[in-house]
């Protein structure tokens, strides 16, 4: 049976091939996606093959691509290969686009997932010409329901000149009512605060709406998300988690965090994350919560379990396992979870309030507690630095997390000076690999350098590290943070020339 229950709707379904004549060179696009969930499944597709064919006529055709985070890898690689993408914005991880970005073949923008927004709404990326926006259904009145990811889908209806649907019946109809789409946003001077005070609390509506004559053209479908791969955790992973979770027993111990709940947790994407939200089942807690980015495979599982009660964040990023589980335990699940639009699941002032665990991976830190975790050798993007800022800077607990060495013990993830700076000092107070935890709360830089060293850097290399920290204390009037400024990239010098940071 059709998702689109509104007639003006029903009447502007079109395939894919046609939907995109809409999109002409030059446009900004904006399209729906957050991780894994919610990249549109059929449009993009024929618009790539639209830029293929207009290139092979021999005219130009690039398009501006903004989106809510990652989207699909094929979505991401099927307009990079094809050079179709002049600038892309806010974040990416698919290894085809990296590499035109690093080329200098794609522009790419690195900004807080937060931020996306208000920016588009500033005019900072010009005009929105078109979005293209999955959604689960169209109701009676003409609203949108969302599907697995929010993103940045409502500002993206709002702004847009020109909006193609994608109406996705594989979405489970039964996840209508996860969803929590706040209306209230303004620019300053009118700004209001937001009446978010814990994570499960309700302060929008569970549709999205739309101007019906902004819409050009409407698509159905019935595909499946792209799966997240996740491996099993490893040894490095599990002894990084087994270190955050004895780190929590002590504040609760000190009285800086409540016994049973803790404080709402944000883990960032990937295996490490999933290995340290997969071990709190084991540290006993109930009716944790969770106020994040992605619902990854193992909070699923912490809900089913009782650890965590409620979870928000704007997209579930899920395996195939993962994927299976939500469609069946939907009704369950429903009751758990809240999605909402990116700029509130990462908003500074909802993570301040809270109080939010913030726990995010990272390439590399120096021994002061800066960290870099974007940029390979201080040059080469690796993602972006997604949300990972807008918790770090405004988390009650600020933490950063790693393995101690990189590229088979090539690369020490603990370096003199980092040669590229997403989160300063000030931001991390506690940095984990599978080493140990160095908590940095109250410490001088001085003392923070020991504590990082002999705690989190791998043994082979904290000889290395211990003799640049003493020669440049030694210097005369040296300063708060000692450095020898000559030297402090001679880790990537050196593996830049030999492949490896060991001499
Ligand atoms: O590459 O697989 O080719 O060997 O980087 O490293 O250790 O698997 O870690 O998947 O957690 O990614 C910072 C990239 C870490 C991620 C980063 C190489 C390493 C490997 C991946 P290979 P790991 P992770 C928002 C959350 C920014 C955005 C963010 C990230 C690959 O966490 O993108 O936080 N963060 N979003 O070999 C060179 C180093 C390296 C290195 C690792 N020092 N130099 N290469 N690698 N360290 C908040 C949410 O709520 C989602």
């Amino acid at each position: 049976m059709s998702r689109i229950h509104n007639s003006t709707f029903a009447q502007k379904v079109t395939s894919a091939a046609d939907a995109v004549t809409a999109i002409h060179p030059g446009d900004t696009v904006a399209i729906s996606g957050f991780a894994s969930a919610g990249t549109p499944k059929v449009v993009i597709p024929a618009l790539a093959e639209r830029i293929h064919a207009v290139r092979g006529a021999g005219s130009n055709f690039t398009i501006n691509l903004l989106t809510g985070a990652s989207v699909s890898s094929a979505t991401e690689r099927a307009l990079a290969e094809i050079d179709g993408i002049a600038l892309r914005m806010p974040y990416q991880s698919e290894p085809t686009a990296r590499r035109k970005i690093n080329d200098g073949r794609m522009d790419y923008v690195d900004i807080h997932l937060s931020h996306v927004a208000q920016q588009v709404w500033e005019g900072y990326y010009g005009n929105v010409d078109v979005a293209i926006v999955e959604v689960s259904g169209v109701t009676e009145s003409g609203e949108l329901i969302p599907s697995a990811s929010i993103g940045n889908n409502k500002t993206w209806l709002d702004v847009a000149d020109r909006i193609i649907l994608e109406v996705n019946s594989w979405v489970p109809a039964e996840m209508q009512g996860m969803h929590d789409v706040y209306y209230g946003t303004a620019l300053p001077p009118h700004r209001k605060p937001l009446q978010l005070t814990h994570v499960e609390d309700r302060i929008g509506q569970p549709t999205f709406r739309v101007d019906p004559a902004k819409v050009v053209a409407v698509v159905e479908t019935n595909a499946p998300d792209s799966a997240s791969e996740l491996t099993d955790p490893d040894d490095v992973s599990l002894a990084i988690a087994g270190h955050v979770l004895d780190f929590f027993a002590h504040e609760v111990k000190a009285g800086r965090l409540p016994a049973d709940t803790l404080l709402p947790l944000q883990a960032g994407i990937g295996n490490v994350a999933n290995a340290v939200l997969g071990g709190l089942d084991r540290g006993g807690y109930r009716n944790l919560t969770c106020y994040s980015e992605v619902i990854q495979d193992s909070m699923l599982r912490l809900i089913k379990d009782g650890a965590v009660a409620h979870a928000s964040a704007t997209s579930l990023a899920l395996s195939e396992k993962g994927l299976a589980d939500l469609t069946a335990n939907i009704d369950f699940y429903r009751n758990h979870i809240t999605l909402r639009p990116q700029e509130i699941s990462n908003h500074p002032e909802v993570v301040r309030r809270l109080g939010i665990i913030a726990m995010n991976g990272m390439l590399e830190a120096d021994i002061y507690g800066n960290v870099n975790s974007t940029h390979v050798m201080g040059t080469k993007i690796m993602n972006g630095i997604g949300g990972s800022g807008d918790f770090a800077r405004n988390g009650y607990l600020s933490m950063f997390l790693s393995p101690s060495t990189a590229k088979g013990g090539a690369i020490s993830s603990i370096v003199p000076m980092i040669p590229h700076v997403d989160h300063t000092e000030h931001d991390v107070q506690v940095l984990v690999t599978e080493q140990g935890l160095a908590d940095l709360r109250g410490l001088s830089p001085r003392k923070r350098s020991q504590v990082i060293i002999d705690n989190c850097a791998h043994p082979e290399f904290r000889p290395l590290l211990h003799d640049y920290v003493a020669r440049a204390q030694a210097v005369p009037n040296v300063g708060h943070t000692p450095h020898l400024l000559g030297e402090a990239f001679s880790f990537h010098e050196r593996f830049t020339a030999t492949g490896s940071m060991l001499p």
